[in-house]
């Protein structure tokens, strides 16, 4: 009895005070709709709450929380399995459950696509979703097994791709984007995993505070002493330069060791053998003893100081120690039939040693992506599936001093917009046609004219950048500038010293350009684009590591490569032709959203700055987003729904009711007094205009749900 008071105050307090103290769960429902202020504190006062999701429509916005909610659980797994969008507060299961629900019982591929800036919790929304996908979906003997690989692809993959930056303790260092394949019952059978550009330029430098690779640190840290010995390595991070750079060897709360232990079991569960482990840790081991090596100059001679390092190396990847150490001091050129040997200076070959350790553990990373394809791979069945696409990539950055990761990076976030602006306007579009309701266009910013000005063949920045990398001769940072002042010098989201106006100038130098992305502006230093576009690796370090006998660098260094006369794509080609796969990717299924926010600068989490909140919700289009929602009708609801859940406030609907579904809420609209401008009756679903409307519905709703606790309450103290 005690109990069901306590559930009847409970009812009467959360419909009394619920809307004022934790803000609407559906920004549509957003009197002030058009205001940011309102969206920020609608966020805000959730936030605080601990109510970190809410929702835009069909679209989850979500807050860092920094702390654990508690909401991750079984019961909150079974809580939103199968149970409709709306009628449980917002969170990523309902996303996850939805799309899952969507792609079994109409058999219509899915995906889910996650972004927001740096530590804003994308990955750890993709991990939520594969652990809902995996807890909720068929359960049976055959299939554990693909879910035990599908989650543990996780650490394997994180402790390759991630590191520590400023911005995020775990920062995903790649773009990802992974397939899961269902069977007609919803069982998983396999996956298969895409991923975008990984940062390398890592594996050799990090900037103060940061760290390399979280592998790096797992190894030394973790690896016993037979293996340690075995790989000629001291369990002291500091003593190597490609781990001691950020001065930061640790990360608070983070036990490397214990990590490492996780990562050697998954790559078991993933089909790795003992032969194959230990050639990944060697090629690991091997790039700490490449940036060991120091070298020293004598008559602009480059000379290898730490011959010790080499000797390692050699043996851990079984190649020839005269080959690696002419390769590293030397460059063979061939011009015309002739071969010239000449010795490289002390900056070269530190150069070449840098580029040698970046292609090593690139390929290494695309090796095992593809292991882990081959794990993933569905085996077992044919016949009819269905997939469900998770992406989770790196956000927008915008830095002090940017360069071409982050032109790639924000080149990438321009094609994921465009994206979501198509397809969230198409969908809508598509939804009222489909009703048979008429639709107004709205205005909206297409950014389609930034993404061809970076990538529109011979006319855009990508064009220009890679005509400079071929160009034998003098070209340099600054020829490319040149040119792209020339070529796109008047687009009006482009901006360099020379082609500003006064004023403008003020905030420029030389040697940048400015690319007004729909996200704001960013300037790019040239400094550096034409080597990190090219990616040369020397022709005798690459002729060193074919001759390696670890059985991954001898895969990821075949022989042919030495032969082929076809130079590779430049990076930004590769990088765009494959975003362009990634769009017809996403463009065949059916896109969910999930926006991340990151409330402070600091990780905490009990901060939230309105500023830095308020800046992403600029840049994610979140008030466009909004406004495009609610420019036709904000609320929609299948009849059903509709019907199930205010039935009660119409005497013709309520206790009893035999009708369907569609008639049924028309006459509970009427009854309620719905203008016929605030509504529209689709073939499926019934439109609202206002959320006012649907808001005195709703407080008509609580009311009664108030008035029948109340009757409760009062039965149970015997007053009735
Ligand atoms: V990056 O672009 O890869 O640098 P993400 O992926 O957006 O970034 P991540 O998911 O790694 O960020 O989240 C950063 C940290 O925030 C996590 O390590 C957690 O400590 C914390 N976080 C994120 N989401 C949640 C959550 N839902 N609950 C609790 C969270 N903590
Ligand atoms: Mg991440």
């Amino acid at each position: 009895m005690g109990t069901s008071c306590y559930v009847a105050e409970e009812i009467m307090e959360n419909a009394l005070h619920a809307r004022d103290r934790v803000g609407v769960q559906d920004f549509v429902l957003l009197e002030d709709y058009r205001n940011e202020k309102s969206f920020i504190e609608n966020l805000k006062k959730r936030f605080k709450e601990n109510l970190i999701y809410t929702y835009i429509g069909s679209v989850l916005v979500s807050v860092n929380p920094y702390k654990d909610l508690g909401i991750y659980q079984k019961e909150y797994v079974d809580q939103y399995r199968n149970v409709n969008f709306y009628e449980l507060p917002p969170h990523v299961f309902a996303i996850a459950d939805t799309a899952y629900r969507f792609m079994r019982e109409e058999c219509r591929d899915q995906c889910i696509l996650i972004s927001g800036e740096s530590g804003a919790g994308k990955t750890e929304a993709s991990k939520k979703i594969l652990q809902y996908l995996a807890a909720a979906s068929y359960h049976a003997t055959q299939v554990e097994h693909v879910k035990d690989k599908l989650l543990t692809s996780n650490p394997v993959l994180e402790a390759f791709g991630n590191a520590k930056t400023n911005r995020n303790d775990n920062s995903s260092r790649f773009g990802k984007y992974m397939d899961i394949e269902f069977n007609f019952m919803g069982a998983p059978l396999g996956g298969h995993i895409l991923n975008y550009l990984l940062e390398k330029s890592r594996v050799v430098h990090q900037n103060p505070g940061e760290r390399n690779f979280h592998i790096f640190y797992q190894l030394v840290m973790g690896a016993d002493d037979n293996l340690l010995q075995k790989l000629f390595l001291q369990r002291e991070p500091e003593l190597y330069y490609y781990m001691n750079q950020g001065n930061s060897t640790t990360v608070y709360g983070v036990d490397d060791a214990a990590q490492f232990q996780v990562v050697k079991s998954a790559l078991s569960v993933i089909d790795f053998t003992e032969e194959e482990e230990e050639a990944l840790f060697m090629i690991t081991a091997s790039i700490l003893h490449v940036g060991n090596i120091g070298f020293s100059e004598e008559n602009g001679q480059a000379i290898i100081a730490q011959e010790k390092s080499v000797s390692s190396i050699c043996k851990l990847l079984g190649c020839p120690e005269d080959v690696l150490k002419d390769a590293l001091t030397h460059r063979t050129i061939e011009a015309r039939g002739d071969t010239v040997v000449s010795p490289l200076n002390r900056d070269q070959a530190i150069y070449a040693r840098d580029a040698l350790s970046k292609a090593v553990y690139e390929r290494q990373f695309k090796w095992l992506v593809q292991k882990l394809n081959n794990s993933l791979e569905n085996k077992s069945e044919s016949g009819r599936r269905t997939l469900m696409g998770l992406l989770d990539i790196y956000g927008f950055e915008i830095f002090q001093n940017n360069s071409f990761e982050q032109f790639c990076i924000n080149y990438c976030n321009e094609k994921l917009q465009q994206l979501f602006i198509e397809l969230t306007l198409k969908l809508e579009q598509e939804e009222y046609r489909r009703e048979g309701i008429e639709w107004e266009t709205i205005e909206y910013f297409n950014n389609k004219i930034i993404c061809d000005l970076i990538e529109k063949q011979h006319k855009g920045v990508i064009s220009v950048l890679d005509e400079e990398c071929l160009r034998p001769g003098d070209a340099t940072d600054v020829t490319f500038l040149d040119k792209l002042e020339t070529t796109v010098g008047t687009h009006p989201h482009f901006l360099s010293y020379k082609v500003a106006d006064n004023k403008t100038k003020k905030s420029l130098y030389r040697e940048e350009f400015r690319l007004k992305h729909y996200a704001g502006d960013v300037t790019y230093k040239v400094e550096g684009f034409l080597d990190k576009n090219n990616d040369l690796l020397y022709r005798d370090l690459k002729k060193a590591m074919t001759k390696s006998s670890n059985l991954i660098t001898k895969c990821t260094f075949p022989d042919c490569e030495l032969t082929s006369k076809k130079r590779p794509d430049t990076v930004a080609t590769q990088f765009k032709k494959s975003l362009s796969q990634l769009m017809d990717i996403l463009m065949s299924k059916e896109p969910w959203y999930i926006r991340c926010i990151k409330p402070n600068d600091n990780k905490l989490s009990a901060q939230f700055d309105d500023t830095i909140v308020g800046h992403q919700v600029k840049y994610l289009g979140l008030m466009e987003n909004l406004r495009v929602r609610r420019a036709g009708f904000a609320y929609r609801r299948p009849y059903e729904d509709f019907l199930k859940r205010y039935k009660c406030l119409c005497p013709s609907t309520w206790p009893d009711y035999q009708g369907n579904a569609i008639d049924g809420v028309e006459k509970l609209v009427n009854h309620l007094g719905y203008k016929s401008d605030d509504y529209r009756m689709g073939k499926t679903k019934l439109f609202i205009r206002l959320p006012r409307t649907l808001f005195e519905t709703e407080d008509a709703f609580e009311q009664k749900k108030h008035d029948l606790a109340t009757i409760i309450q009062a039965k149970f103290h015997g007053y009735s």
